[in-house]
Formats: C-alpha cells, sequence, structure tokens
C-alpha cells in the first residue's frame, strides 16, 4: 500500500471517528463543550469591563429557566418553604407607584433587606412563587419560569434535581453559543426582531417606567421555549426573567468602576420582562446584575446547570 493510501484509510478513520462523536446527554438540558472565551465586552457597560478570556469546563445547561410546575414538584416531594414565604412577603414591581427617576435601577442592588432605592419596587405581604404579585392577583403559570426565588431557594431546588447554579461564566459560554470570538448583542443574533418582524425576547417595549406597550404579547413572564431559540438549542436567554448564577457578584479585574464588594450578593443574568434598550438593556449576552442572596423578586428566576466529567462517561461505558 503507497503511503498516499495509508494517509486516506486513516483520514477516513478520523472522519467516521468525528461523525460517530456522541454528544452527551441530559434530559432537558443541552451539552457544552468548554474552552477558552471571551468574557465580558471591551466596550460594553459599566459592569461588563475589561473583557477577558476565560476556560470553561464542559457542563450542561437547562434549555429553559426552571418553570413554575417544575419547582412545584419540589415543593411536594421535600415540603420545601421558600424564602418569601417565611418572611410573609417579597418583591413586586409596580409602575403605578413609581414616584421617582428610577433610570438607575441597573446599578442598584434589589434587596430586601434595604428600602428598595427605585420606589417602584414594593415588599408586598403574601408574595410568593404561587402568587408573585400578591394574593388578591392572579396565579404564577405552569409554564411560566418560576419567580419569587432567592438564590439560596433555586440552589436548594438545584440540589434537589443532582444538579447545581451556573457559574456567570458558564451561563454567558452558554449564551455565546461557546463561540470564543461571539460579538452579536444576543445568543440568538444581532437584533431584538427577527427578519419577520417578530421579537426574540419578552423585555419591556415603550416608555420605561410607565408604560409598557407589550408589544412582544406580554406584560410579566411568558411561558418558557417561545422566545430566542438559539442555534444550540436554548430559550429565553434574553429577556422573560433574570436567572441567578453560583457565584458571588465581584468587577472584573482592572474594572475602575466603585462597587462595594459583598459576600452576599450573587450575580444575575439575561434579563427580564422590565428591561428597556434605553435603561438597563440586561438581555444582551454580556449584561449583568447582582442581587442579596434571600431576595425574591417577581423579575427573578433561574435554570439549572450540571458537570460534564469526562472520567465518569468513560467508566460507565
Ligand atoms: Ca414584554
Ligand atoms: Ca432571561
Amino acid at each position: 500500500m503507497t503511503i498516499f493510501k495509508h494517509i486516506l484509510l486513516i483520514s477516513s478513520f478520523a472522519f467516521i471517528f468525528a461523525c460517530n462523536k456522541q454528544v452527551p446527554q441530559e434530559e432537558g438540558m443541552i451539552f457544552f463543550e468548554g474552552g477558552e472565551i471571551t468574557i465580558g465586552l471591551a466596550t460594553g457597560h459599566e459592569f461588563e469591563i475589561p473583557s477577558f478570556k476565560n476556560k470553561v469546563s464542559p457542563f450542561f445547561l437547562d434549555i429553559h429557566p426552571v418553570t413554575v410546575a417544575q419547582f412545584r414538584k419540589f415543593v411536594e416531594a421535600t415540603g420545601y418553604k421558600t424564602e418569601a414565604e417565611n418572611f410573609g412577603n417579597s418583591l413586586v414591581w409596580d409602575k403605578d407607584s413609581v414616584i421617582e427617576d428610577c433610570s438607575d435601577i441597573n446599578h442598584n442592588p434589589l434587596q430586601r433587606t434595604q428600602e428598595p432605592i427605585c420606589q417602584g419596587w414594593r415588599l408586598i405581604d403574601g408574595a410568593n412563587w404561587i402568587y408573585p404579585y400578591g394574593p388578591d392577583e392572579p396565579k404564577a403559570q405552569d409554564d411560566h419560569p418560576v419567580t419569587q426565588i432567592s438564590w439560596n431557594d433555586a440552589a436548594a431546588y438545584a440540589k434537589w434535581a443532582g444538579k447545581r447554579l451556573p457559574h456567570e461564566y458558564e451561563w454567558e459560554f452558554a449564551a455565546k453559543n461557546g463561540d470564543p470570538e461571539y460579538y452579536d448583542q444576543y445568543s440568538w443574533g444581532n437584533t431584538l426582531e427577527d427578519s419577520s418582524g417578530s421579537l426574540q425576547a419578552n423585555v419591556w417595549q415603550g416608555n420605561f417606567p410607565f408604560n409598557d406597550l407589550a408589544k412582544d404579547g406580554f406584560i410579566g413572564t411568558s411561558p418558557v421555549k417561545i422566545f430566542g431559540k438559539t442555534p444550540k438549542g436554548l430559550t429565553d436567554m434574553g429577556g422573560n426573567v433574570w436567572e441567578w448564577c453560583d457565584n458571588t457578584f465581584e468587577l472584573y479585574k482592572g474594572n475602575p468602576s466603585y462597587f462595594k464588594y459583598n459576600p452576599n450578593e450573587k450575580a444575575i443574568r439575561g434579563g427580564s420582562f422590565l428591561c428597556d434598550p434605553q435603561v438597563c438593556h440586561g438581555y444582551r449576552v454580556t449584561a449583568r446584575n447582582h442581587c442579596t442572596k434571600e431576595t425574591g423578586s417577581v423579575h427573578t428566576g433561574f435554570r439549572c446547570a450540571k458537570s460534564y466529567s469526562t472520567e465518569k462517561a468513560v467508566a460507565s461505558k
């Protein structure tokens, strides 16, 4: 056999191997191979700079935020009581009670331990994951993301489900479709509308904070899986609800902003139905915010991650 034939044979094997390479599977989750990726954006908002390279290990991420129905299964199995239920109240956005400028909403941590700085937020008695706006308002719908969940509640659910919360670098890796040099604004591309004019995320349209035109069809949360399908198959990465991440919120190394480090504040990602592009534009892939970990609110939920171990996968074969 000539050298040429040997090379042809070897390349054919390599091709067949590559074609047969199995993508690890977890029900309801998408696998990301990991690798080095650029986190942040050199020209980004205050907390997104400077950009830097970071290596992420292989992981799975839930296709969509945990729904009300999924959270109910956890409660029914364990008798778990959320922090909002134990406190007896939780934070609700009430546009009718906005009495001062909320243009700085993205920079004020949302926390129940202090008087909310932005006057649109109110602690409402009886607001919880079943009644996100309080007991006099409609119940949360089963296929919507669960809200009024603190970081502690989200971590408890994840542990019960055999998962964990994602680090925000994993979240950003997934939002950027694992592309090491991804510069589109959103997980699904660079524009909020697709080619047919449909909005790709449930966010705010109109004059924030007074008038949400709801051109996307929703004031408040929307059912999961109907907005923003990414090339990898995730949905709702931008808009609908902010999503708790596992890590404490810190400024990126070299960021000149003033931020008082607080180990009780966790990172949140992805933006929500309250995000206006003129104000926080929090549904961009690099956008980040922070919240104290005992705080539940009407616009924050979560999705889970799971580590992938190559050793375990080989051992189980
Ligand atoms: Ca909306
Ligand atoms: Ca989101």
